[in-house]
Parts: structure tokens; sequence; C-alpha cells
């Protein structure tokens, strides 16, 4: 049985794992950065190792070192978080290899899913519904027309070693084809080292609606239910719920069947997502599968209550899984805002620096994932995630509602956040419908961008105009006591008007 587990990253994925282990009465051991070296993975853990210098190529992602460590400090395993080693073959090999349990799937489902063209093939072979399109690597300018015509445009160029956007081109007319293929191949070949490329149908308006699956050492499978990720800027998800409001009990059934099917095919073992593309019309593709946890899974935790970092140690033990499909059940409504330290104001751009206050909500139906702490640095040499928010309600509008309460209680000062920018996203109104698709961010941009948002200075102005009621009631009347009876403050009713103050 695993009795310490080697956490190889950092932020708050790290703490995340580090809780599970704690509640187990499992050690956690922490690798990290020199730039980490007051990071909150560090002083969580019972033991941490520098690994190498800020930049992840020599830290995070330096295979050998983090094995190394695992052996001085005797741990039984190896969870790689998301990101980093987490969906890298080489890197399970080696931990097995090295007589340490990998937390994840095996390497032979990491190397399918990994290849987008391999995966492709496969789920046809599986009686998963793909997007129309090649099921060959294409090589020939005149092979490419053809295919292209016969898909019909508008078409999707997509790099095989890709994912999550990277190396994709959306091709709507024939005489852009050949071009974009050459620059989606070299792009390719420079981004992966492998210039494999395929073609799908261009989906218009897609939502992206993800399914959680987990399964064990024995055989069992079970699908916990969907994500809608379709809140998405850049390929970067930004705010992540659960149902989703498109969804039908009757195509959860079926994309949860070929979510589970997917995973079959390659013997999944663990913690794993199956990603879909939905049309308007409730057709869903396969669009690849992460054999890792993810970001979002806190909001698929809320709902089915099931802790997944948990289940992921516990598989890894060999343990069959404690739940069948039918003893599953989503319960209310969960969402997630992803709190970035960024300008949105300044095109995202990334806002390292240093937090010099934060004040995290708490209260009913709230759950925060993160890392940082009064007075921490944030290096601007990783991912600017600095937290996930995720509330809970029994229906979806309480769940907004109590996102928008703690939005409203998150301070932090010291480094741009995107609070803001996610506070818009709950109030415009096709979130707000549950009407939106992948084009939401795009499409609602002027909205998300129009700043009423005061949070930097609306408690001080709450301050001041407390003070002057005060003063204002105030009569020196010798024994020097407050005058109650009541008068309109002007400036309390200027607040409201400008909703300036939210009292
Ligand atoms: C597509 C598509 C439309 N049609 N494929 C983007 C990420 C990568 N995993 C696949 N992506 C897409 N593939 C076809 N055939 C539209 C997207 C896409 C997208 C997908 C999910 C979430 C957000 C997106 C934003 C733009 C494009």
């Amino acid at each position: 049985m695993i009795k310490k587990v080697l956490v190889a990253n950092r932020g708050e994925i790290a703490v995340r794992v580090m809780r599970s282990c704690r509640e187990m009465g499992i050690l956690s051991v922490a690798v990290f950065s020199e730039a980490d070296r007051k990071a909150m993975h560090v002083r969580y853990a019972d033991e941490a190792y520098c690994v190498g210098p800020a930049s992840s190529a020599e830290s995070y992602l330096n295979i050998d070192k983090i094995i190394e460590v695992a052996k001085i400090a005797k741990a039984d395993a190896i969870h790689p978080g998301y990101g980093f080693l987490s969906e890298n073959a080489t890197f399970a090999d080696k931990v097995s290899k090295a007589g340490i349990i990998f937390i994840g799937p095996s390497i032979h489902a990491i190397n399918t899913m990994g290849d987008k063209l391999t995966a492709r093939e496969l789920m046809i072979k599986s009686g998963v519904p793909v997007v129309p399109g090649t099921e060959e690597n294409i090589t020939d300018n005149t092979r490419l027309k053809e295919i292209a015509n016969q898909i019909g445009y508008p078409v999707m160029i997509k790099a095989s070693a890709g994912g999550g956007g990277k190396g994709m081109r959306l091709v709507r007319e024939e005489k852009d084809v050949i071009s974009a293929y050459e620059m989606a191949k070299s792009e390719a070949r420079s981004a992966f080292g492998n210039d494999a490329v395929y073609i799908e149908k261009y989906v218009e308006g897609p939502h992206h609606i993800e399914f959680q699956i987990m399964a064990d050492q024995h055989g069992n499978y079970v699908h916990l239910f969907e994500r809608e990720c379709s809140v998405q800027r850049r390929h970067q998800k930004v705010v992540e719920e659960t149902p989703s409001p498109l969804m039908t009990p009757k195509l959860r059934e079926e994309m949860g069947k070929r979510a589970i099917d997917a995973a079959k095919s390659v013997n999944y073992v663990g913690a794993g997502t199956v990603e879909f593309l939905v049309d308007n019309n409730l057709n869903f593709y396969f669009l690849e599968m992460n054999t890792r946890l993810q970001v979002e899974h806190p909001i698929t935790e809320r709902v089915t209550g099931i802790d997944l970092v948990k289940a992921q140690i516990n598989v890894a033990n060999g343990l069959p899984l404690p739940f069948k499909q039918e003893d599953l059940r989503q319960n209310g409504h969960a969402i997630e805002c992803r709190i970035y330290a960024e300008d949105h104001k300044n095109n995202f751009m990334p806002s390292p620096g240093v937090v010099k206050s934060i004040s995290e909500p708490l209260g009913l139906g709230i759950r925060t994932d993160g890392y940082v702490y009064e007075g921490y640095e944030i290096p601007f040499h990783y991912d600017p995630m600095i937290s996930k928010l995720i509330s809970w309600a029994p229906t979806r509008s309480e769940a907004i509602e109590r996102m928008k309460r703690a939005l409203y209680e998150y301070k932090i000062t010291g480094v741009k956040t995107s609070i803001p920018f996610v506070s818009k996203i709950m109030e415009a109104k096709d979130f707000v419908d549950g009407n939106y698709d992948t084009h939401f961010i795009e499409k609602n941009m002027d909205f998300l961008m129009t700043d009423d948002d005061c949070s930097d200075y609306c408690e001080d102005i709450a301050l001041l105009v407390a003070y002057l009621d005060y003063t204002e009631k105030m009569k020196l009347d010798g024994e020097h006591t407050l005058d109650t009876t009541h008068k309109t403050s002007q400036w309390k009713e200027f607040g409201r008007r400008k909703n300036v103050i939210r009292l």
C-alpha cells in the first residue's frame, strides 16, 4: 500500500493532491524549483526537495532528477498533477521501471491518446463518433484536395501530436487549403517534432463538453457525468459548470456510454477525461482524451461527492472502485471560475508580482483551491492561474448567485486578477440563460470588458461614507452620545444609484 507520494508539480494542484494524501494518512513529498522555495506546496508537504533552476525544463520537467528524489525520499508513488509531466509516457515508463507507482494510466493509454490520429482511428473502430474526416495521415496535395472536397468546406487541419488547440488551422475555401496544410505541417514539425496532420469537417459554433471517467485495475468503468467547458478564451478555459445547460438525460446516457467505450479501447485505468464537440442539433463527436486529472475536476467532485484524488490513489493501490454506475448521481449544480493573475484590460497579460493582501471567500457552498498567501511573490516562470473558485447550490441560478457573492468577497491586492472579468461573465445574459457555445467570450467581449467593478475602491468609499454618516449624526451634547435618529445619507443613495457601493 502507498505510504508516501511524491507530487511532481507545483501550485494549487500540488496542494490539492497533498490534501487528499493527508486525509489518507499518506506522507507527501514536494519537489520545487529555485523560484519556488517559498511556495505553498513546499510548506504543505512533509518533505521537500529542490530539483533545479526556475525554468520548468530544468526543474518540473526534469524526469531523471525527480525520479532520483523519489528514490532518496523512498516514495512509493508519484502523482504528476496536470500539465508538466502528467501526459509524458517516457516519464510514466521511467517511474515504473524505477519500481515506483505512477498514479495515472498505462504508457500504452498515454501514447495512444496522445497521438490524435491514432486515437481517431481507434475511436472509429470502437464505435465512438468522430467528426467526419480523414482516417489517414495526408502526405500529398492531390490527396489533400480530394479529401477536403469530399468532406466539404469549411474544414479543420489538425496536428496529430497537437491537442488543446495547438497546431490547428481553419480552412473555409479550397484556394487556402494547401497553404494552410503546409503551415500546419511545419508548425507541428517545429513544435512537436512530428508533422503528421489530419482533416476534419469544421463544426460551427460547437460546445465543448467532456466526461469524467474512472476505471480500476479489475475492468470496472464508470463515468462521473459531464462538464460544460465552452467558456474559453484562446483554448484557455475560464469557467466550467456541471451539469451542462445543453444536456438532456438521453444525450448524457449516450455520451457517457461512448466515453466509457473510448476508455475501454485503451484499457484505461485511473481518472481520465473524454472531450467531445457537441453541435446545436446535439450531435456529438470525440475530440480527444486527456489521460490525467484535470484542472476543473472539483466541480465533478462537488456534484458527485467523490474525491477524485483519493479514488486515483485507491485505484493505484489495486483496490476496486467502491461504486457502480447506478450508485452515481449528480446532486445540484457546481460552477468553477478560474482566477488568473492577469490583466484583462491589457490584452490578458500575466500579472506576476507580490500578493500584498488576499482575503478568500468562505461560507455555504464555496470552495477555493489555491496556493497563494499574503506576501507571496507569484513567479513569472509558470502558469498564471492562482486559484479556482467553486460554487455549489441546489440549482444553477442559485449557484450563479452564490458565485457572484463569493467573487464579491474575493479580495486580492498587489497583482491584477481575472476576478472582475469572471464577475462579468456571471452577469452576461447568454451565460445566465445557459445559452452559450465556444464563441461566448468573443461574442460578449464588449460587455465583459465594460468595467462597473469597483473592488479597488469600493471598500474605501464605504468606509468614508460610514465615517461621514457618523460625524454628521454625532451631536456633541455634552455626553458625547450618538444621535441615531434616521437621516438619509446622500452618499449612500448616490453610491447605490451608481452601483458604486453595494451595502
Ligand atoms: C474543432 C472545432 C470545430 N470543428 N474541430 C479546439 C481545441 C481542440 N481540442 C479542438 N478544437 C476545436 N476543434 C472541428 N472539427 C472547434 C474547436 C474549437 C474549440 C473546441 C473546444 C473548445 C473551444 C474551442 C474554441 C475554438 C475552436
